[in-house]
């Protein structure tokens, strides 16, 4: 997958895209990433990205114009043109589902915004899918951008090695995770459920389950809503 991000801080996305899994896609060519200045297409002398927001209001709005212009040139770098999605408290919710549609995708364009937001011309006539992170505000949609591709990229095919598959992990069946364990089994007396160190297989299965189910009853009824 080729992901594409048009930012005013290009500079914020190193590190945390150069490790652990996204580092071992992008070395393996699972995940193709590039990063554009969007103040590279601004128009005047000054650089100028944001202005006043017509109607009056705090803060200011980036410019229709010069988004535009970052995003054609992102689309014209490579082909296919990508799914373009910007990243906004008043997105819909990312979750488990949306992600692994996300990640079908041969190509995403991501805007990450800053200031007050973008002009809503750019969101309705360039913007595919406007997506959330969660109900909170920041400063900027960069921490967002990087938490998507992060989701994706595990679900890129081979992106987690031989032995591990995002399948097998929580969501995929709509449960948490039951807690774990490692050694030592006693820490300041602080011991490790018996059934753990039983070596009774189908116990051990069991027990899981019903930690699984009970925890997400008691955090996230949400998500054991539609089932009985
Ligand atoms: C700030 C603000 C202040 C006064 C009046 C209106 C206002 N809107 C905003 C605002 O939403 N600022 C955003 C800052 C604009 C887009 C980039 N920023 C952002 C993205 N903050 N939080 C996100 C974000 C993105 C995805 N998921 C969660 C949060």
């Amino acid at each position: 997958m080729r992901v594409d991000v048009l930012t005013l801080f290009p500079e914020a996305f190193a590190g945390p895209l150069d490790v652990s899994i996204i580092k071992r896609a992008r070395d393996a060519g699972l995940l193709d990433l590039h990063l554009h200045d969007i103040r590279e297409h601004a128009t005047d002398r000054h650089r100028t990205v944001d202005d006043q927001p017509f109607g009056g209001g705090h803060g200011m709005v980036m410019k229709v114009n010069v988004l535009d212009a970052a995003l054609q040139a992102a689309q014209a770098a490579a082909e296919p043109a990508g799914h373009v999605i910007y990243l906004s408290p008043q997105g819909e919710l990312l979750n488990d589902a949306l992600v692994r549609e996300l990640a079908a995708h041969p190509r995403l364009v991501l805007v990450s915004g800053r200031y007050e937001g973008v002009d809503e011309r750019f969101v309705e006539h360039c913007v595919d899918r406007e997506v959330s992170i969660g109900d909170y505000i920041l400063t900027g949609g960069e921490l967002p951008a990087m938490v998507l591709i992060e989701a994706v990229a595990r679900h890129l095919p081979g992106a987690l090695g031989d032995d591990a598959s995002p399948r097998e992990e929580s969501f995929a069946d709509g449960l948490l995770e039951h807690p774990q364990y490692t050694r030592p089994a006693d820490y300041r007396g602080w011991t490790v459920p018996e059934v753990l160190l039983s070596g009774h297989h189908a116990e051990i299965e069991k027990w899981k389950q019903e930690q699984r189910r009970e925890r997400t009853r008691r955090r996230r009824p949400d998500l054991l809503d539609g089932e009985r």
